[in-house]
């Protein structure tokens, strides 16, 4: 039986073992009891169009693009670029995390979200990337990354991660953060501020000289300690004229990430951490990723700079290093 947002469940409920409530005649626990607690997938409404005054990347019009080698070490110009890029992203992250409420819809946060990168002259990077139809990803709950903003209203005690790319002056700034709606438990509290620490833990492990799985095992040390998971299965990534370049940052140790960091390199990084198992599914929409045991899961994301001293976080800046710290307000 398909599980649609349109069937509403009876107050109470059957046994595991009966009938369940939607007349499909399977029993309750092979059919809906599966979904409960779970995100259900609204309505998605047609993809947004970009003024013609807003420079568009190669991919805007088909969807899709040839790569081509942008080289990993960027130009003090390009540098320059992809600094006001993450600036702009920041500020579009943080407006839309004040949207997040009880009632409002992942909808009308991407319509927000779109008409500021168009504001800042941005074209908003995932719209029709590879077809991705809207200005952001809205995962909430036990969704990975690659929610698509749609009309189901966020409900108190959901986490909801909002993550935006802005591609002005030729090049992307990509970032994200995991948002509270309302009051939430502390069990997901917990995940939430451990994975943004994680995150940051990455960020300092950048150093010239060293290699990427660096950043890999900072992230696994610490979230170790509570046991949680980390995503093996979606990437930090190259970026610049690009969305996605070929370095890949993985949020785990490897010993094969050999590649080693140097100044002037660009690329993001954006842990995904499961309370539960790290092994996924897809919707099928075709790009919604949920953790297969329906546990919840949070992700931060920074696109950061590799400098002679550390890392300069561009979607960051000053009073926004972390504007998505909702127990700090
Ligand atoms: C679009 C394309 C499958 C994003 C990122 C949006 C989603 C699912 C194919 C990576 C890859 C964001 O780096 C990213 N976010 O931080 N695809 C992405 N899409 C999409
Ligand atoms: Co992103
Ligand atoms: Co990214």
């Amino acid at each position: 039986m398909k599980i649609s947002s349109l069937d509403a469940a009876p107050a109470t409920l059957p046994q595991a073992n009966e009938p369940c409530w939607c007349g499909s005649g399977r029993k309750y626990k092979r059919c809906h009891k599966k979904s409960e607690g779970r995100v259900l997938q609204g309505h998605v409404s047609p993809m947004r169009s970009v003024p013609d005054h807003i420079a568009r990347p190669p991919y805007a019009d088909t969807g899709e693009y040839e790569p081509w080698d942008e080289g990993r070490v960027k130009s003090p110009e390009i540098i320059e670029r992809m600094r006001h890029a993450g600036k702009v992203a920041g500020e579009v992250l943080a407006l839309a995390g004040a949207m997040v409420a009880p009632g409002v819809t992942t909808e009308e946060i991407d319509i927000a979200v779109h008409e500021a990168f168009i504001e800042r002259n941005a074209y908003p990077s995932t719209i029709n990337y590879h077809g991705y139809p809207k200005a952001c990803c809205t995962s909430v709950n036990e969704v990975i990354c690659h929610g698509i903003p749609d009309s189901r209203k966020l409900q108190d005690g959901d986490i909801c991660n909002i993550d935006v790319t802005g591609w002005v002056g030729g090049v992307h700034g990509d970032t994200n953060a995991t948002f509270f709606v309302g009051d939430v438990d502390p069990e997901s509290r917990q995940l939430v501020r451990v994975t943004e620490e994680a995150t940051w833990r990455g960020i300092e492990a950048v150093k010239v000289g060293r290699p990427l799985s660096d950043i890999g095992r900072a992230i696994e040390d610490a979230v170790k300690p509570y046991r949680y998971g980390v995503v093996r299965a979606f990437v930090g990534h190259g970026i610049g004229e690009q969305f996605h370049t070929d370095i890949q940052v993985l949020h785990y140790y490897d010993s094969r990430s050999t590649t080693i960091m140097r100044e002037g390199m660009t690329f993001t990084i954006e842990p995904m951490i499961t309370l539960g198992s790290v092994n996924y599914k897809i919707w099928d929409d075709n790009w919604t990723a949920v953790t297969s045991d329906g546990k919840r899961t949070a992700q931060f994301e920074h696109t950061i700079l590799v400098t002679a001293d550390g890392a300069d976080v561009l979607t960051g800046g000053p009073g926004t290093a972390s504007p998505s710290a909702p127990w700090a307000r």
